[in-house]
């Protein structure tokens, strides 16, 4: 019982084209885009006059009700899509983490039953490889040919948790080449990380500023240098999640100009905010800004990361979305290693691109939606379902008010936690009116969710990171899903080529 909406009088802005346009929504998906379109009988009109219609964000990292570190991240599947869709997001990517020895068909189901009932929106599934033996090799088959999943993410931090070694990490990029399957990693180096917490402890150090001294940015640098060493050692692809420091960032940029495909994934706390509110007086504020990596104390890092996603040598904007209250950061009160490691973003997410990013002039319209939709959608392969308007396309459209001010506070946001690390944070830019599957979920500030109304969405395994407007799955050499028509014959950027 899909609703139909017909767009009027805004800018459909996608990735490579803006321009003046009409866009229809029938059961669910993009039915037309162009001039003056005529409203069939039944059909609500909704005008976006002075509004950008892009295509809904695309968040691919979120940890919803993610148990970790002693407790369970308090964003669920319901409460963390509503937060989503609220600024505009209305794709979310998690992450199923297997423990060390699970069954990952087991944890994958795990997931689903978790989030299938909840979410709001449409949702995909990457799955986190934490341990590695001829069981895990066969269920990383079975996710790609029968579940839907195409991207596969390592830890090279929290050692005795979900860490592997270089060994481990070979093997499974190579599984991954194999299978046709993305290589994301946490890059840290989980080793020094351990003996950094150590060193900082016994000199008296237990407070949140402990975090980021105990692992500071050449540790991440180094295991993002070894990760793309070892990806390219089996000749696969290789995505970085959660890029946080210059020198990762730089790592990052000084292979992809030898040619290497590495993608890089900045996150809503590292282009908004700095680390050195991990030293504020108050304990609680400190505390919350602890995630892993840490967000860096120096002050330009986020800008820098704004450049380089300009440039094109970073790619799409996650947000690691894992949230934790009052309570639940005291458990660290004595101890910075205890503080559970996690950050809100995705509600802020897509306007913190747009302030930090269009409203400096770094970004043009076209790279806000290629940075905060488009680039993941191709990446993680549901492009153009989602991530672009055009005909055939998912009805996922958001009417962005450029205009539009707010300042961010706890007391208004739409997440379970008690905290927002945006806090009083001035914003111009937000989403107005945000439609799901042709149904309006949000507008005038209100959410008008339907709880489990969202679907899974299977993604194929890649061969080839953009596969053009057809999305077919390689295993099955079958044809998935084909926009009825070409709706644009303009250059597009083939990030493979970037
Ligand atoms: N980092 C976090 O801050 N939280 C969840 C997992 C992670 O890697
Ligand atoms: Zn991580
Ligand atoms: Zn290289
Ligand atoms: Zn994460």
């Amino acid at each position: 019982n899909y609703v139909s909406i017909l767009i009027k009088n805004g800018t459909v802005t996608n990735d490579d084209h803006q321009c003046k346009s009409d866009v229809l929504i029938i059961d669910g998906k993009i039915k037309d885009v162009g001039l003056n379109l005529v409203a069939p009988a039944g059909v609500q009109v909704v005008d976006a006059t002075d509004k950008l219609v892009i295509p809904g964000g695309i968040d691919p990292h979120t940890h919803f009700q993610l148990p970790f570190m002693g407790t369970v991240a308090v964003d669920d599947f319901n409460i963390g899509t509503q937060a989503a869709v609220s600024g505009g997001t209305t794709f979310v990517i998690d992450f199923v983490i297997p423990t060390k020895g699970q069954s990952l068909l087991e944890a994958y189901d795990q997931w689903r039953s978790w989030a299938d009932p909840k979410v709001n929106h449409d949702y995909g599934l990457h799955v986190a490889i934490t341990w590695w033996g001829e069981q895990v090799s066969r269920e990383m088959e079975i996710l790609v040919k029968e579940r839907g999943v195409s991207s596969f993410k390592v830890f090279m931090a929290y050692k005795n948790a979900f860490m592997v070694n270089d060994e481990e990490m070979y093997h499974i990029f190579k599984r991954c080449k194999e299978l046709g399957a993305l290589a994301q990693v946490h890059a840290e180096n989980g080793d020094l990380v351990l003996e950094g917490q150590k060193k900082i402890l016994a000199m008296g150090i237990t407070g949140p500023e402990g975090h980021e001294l105990s692992r500071p940015e050449e540790l991440e640098a180094e295991a993002t240098n070894r990760a793309i060493t070892i990806a390219n050692s089996v000749n696969t692809p290789v995505y970085i999640v959660h890029v946080m420091s210059k020198g990762a960032a730089e790592v990052i940029r000084h292979h992809r100009g030898k040619g290497h495909r590495v993608f890089g994934e900045p996150i809503a706390a590292g282009l908004g905010v700095d680390g050195q509110q991990c030293w504020n007086h108050d304990w609680r504020h400190a505390a919350a800004y602890v995630m892993g990596p840490p967000i860096r104390p120096d002050p330009t890092t986020k800008e820098y990361l704004m450049d380089m996603l300009a440039t094109g040598d970073l790619h799409c904007v996650g947000t690691d979305n894992c949230t934790f209250c009052a309570d639940q950061k005291a458990m660290g009160k004595d101890d910075f290693t205890r503080i559970p490691n996690g950050v809100n973003g995705v509600e802020d997410r897509m306007s913190i691109v747009w302030e930090k990013g269009v409203n400096t002039g770094k970004l043009t319209a076209c790279d806000f939606v290629r940075v905060t939709s488009t680039a993941a959608a191709k990446i993680f392969n549901v492009y153009p379902q989602k991530g672009r308007i055009a005909i055939g396309c998912d009805g996922d459209v958001v009417l962005w008010d450029p205009k539009a001010t707010k300042t961010i506070s706890a007391a208004t946001h739409h997440h379970a936690v008690d905290f927002n690390i945006f806090e009083g944070m001035k914003v111009t830019g937000l989403a107005d009116t945000t439609i799901v599957a042709g149904k309006i979920v949000w507008s005038n500030n209100k959410l008008q969710t339907v709880q489990g109304s969202g679907k899974y969405i299977e993604s194929t395994a890649f061969g080839h990171p953009f596969l053009g407007i057809e999305t077919r799955d390689i295993a099955r050499n079958e044809l998935l899903f084909k926009v009825e028509r070409e709706p644009y014959t303009g250059p597009v950027i083939d990030l493979s080529k970037k």
